[in-house]
């Protein structure tokens, strides 16, 4: 299939691509919206270095001069970590971003459109969007769990964040068809944590048998992602109760203040992180390079499987 003219590819990732060689998508609104500077820019980089550590090249996605751009140079991952006027993408806002030439920074609906117009089948992040607590009067429903139902893209995280309503998440992601895979586990990550009550979909037991799963759905034109689910590591990870805690003052006081909207998310984890005086932050950034040992074997072993 042409590329449209509004997604241009960093030459490695072009070539990588037309050799039929593994590469694993990154998303931009963590870097510009989800972490502080410096440590952004810092695990972005670090993100990268372990995704080719694991054997595929690294591609992350922004919105920059009019077109989607598949693959950031340096200059570029350090201008979506520094700028303050980043404008965060959801997909009713790329043609816009496109016309007129904003900078801009995917999320995950949009880092998905990006892969899958590039030919990229794996996407690792920290976590998805979800249904938002108090959805029942809100509708804040993030338009990442319509990407999945669409846009055949595996999506690496550790779960979903536990500022959303998970129950509500998990219902939405099952009416939506969305597979929601625990890698060798039978329960959620709720992301800061490590585990929680609610059930997933299926346990696999390694980045074969997710790379199977993928082969098997796209296979059959059931087209739409899946939530690939990673508990965070243990040594980071903290614990529910006391995150809990933190994340009922924050979403009380983004209430009290009136943010709502595509505001809120970067507002909760930005509060957050404070609360827990950067302890939410290290466990952010630990989850995210764990997911991308799991998203790099994952691309191998689909690369393999095409091969
Ligand atoms: N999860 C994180 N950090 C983030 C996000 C999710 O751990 O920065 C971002 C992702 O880009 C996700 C977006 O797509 O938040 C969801 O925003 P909203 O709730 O407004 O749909
Ligand atoms: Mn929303």
């Amino acid at each position: 299939m042409a590329l449209p003219s509004a997604v241009r590819l960093l030459p490695e990732v072009a070539d990588a691509l037309a050799e039929g060689r593994p590469v694993v998508a990154l998303e931009s609104t963590i870097i510009a919206h989800g972490m502080p500077y410096p440590q952004n820019v810092e695990t972005a980089r670090r993100v990268e270095g372990l995704i080719r550590a694991g054997g595929a090249v690294p591609a992350t996605i922004a919105v920059v001069d009019g077109a989607i751009q598949v693959g950031l140079d340096a200059d570029l991952l350090e201008r979506l970590g520094t700028a303050d006027t980043v404008a965060k993408l959801s997909r009713r806002d790329l043609p816009m971003a496109i016309a007129t030439k904003r900078l801009g920074a995917t999320t995950v609906a949009t880092t998905m459109i990006g892969a899958s117009l590039a030919g990229i089948s794996i996407f690792v992040t920290g976590g998805i969007g979800g249904v938002h607590r108090g959805a029942e009067q809100s509708f804040d429903i993030s338009a990442d769990l319509t990407e999945l139902s669409r846009t055949n893209v595996g999506v690496v995280c550790a779960g979903a964040k536990s500022i959303l309503d998970l129950p509500k998440t998990l219902e939405t992601l099952e009416t939506l068809g969305v597979p929601v895979i625990g890698y060798q586990t039978d329960r959620f990550p709720p992301f800061y944590a490590r585990t929680s009550d609610l059930p997933v979909d299926h346990r696999a037991e390694s980045a074969a048998e997710i790379a199977a799963i993928l082969a098997a759905k796209w296979a059959l034109g059931l087209d739409g992602g899946a939530v690939i689910a990673n508990p965070a590591p243990a040594e980071t990870a903290l614990p529910a109760d006391e995150i809990e805690t933190y994340i009922a003052q924050a979403i009380a006081e983004a209430r009290a203040q009136g943010v709502r909207g595509k505001a809120e998310t970067p507002f909760l984890l930005k509060r957050i992180t404070e609360l827990t005086g950067g302890r939410s932050l290290a466990a952010n950034i630990a989850l995210v390079e764990n997911n991308a040992h799991l998203g790099a074997a994952i691309a191998v072993a689909l690369a393999g499987r095409r091969a």
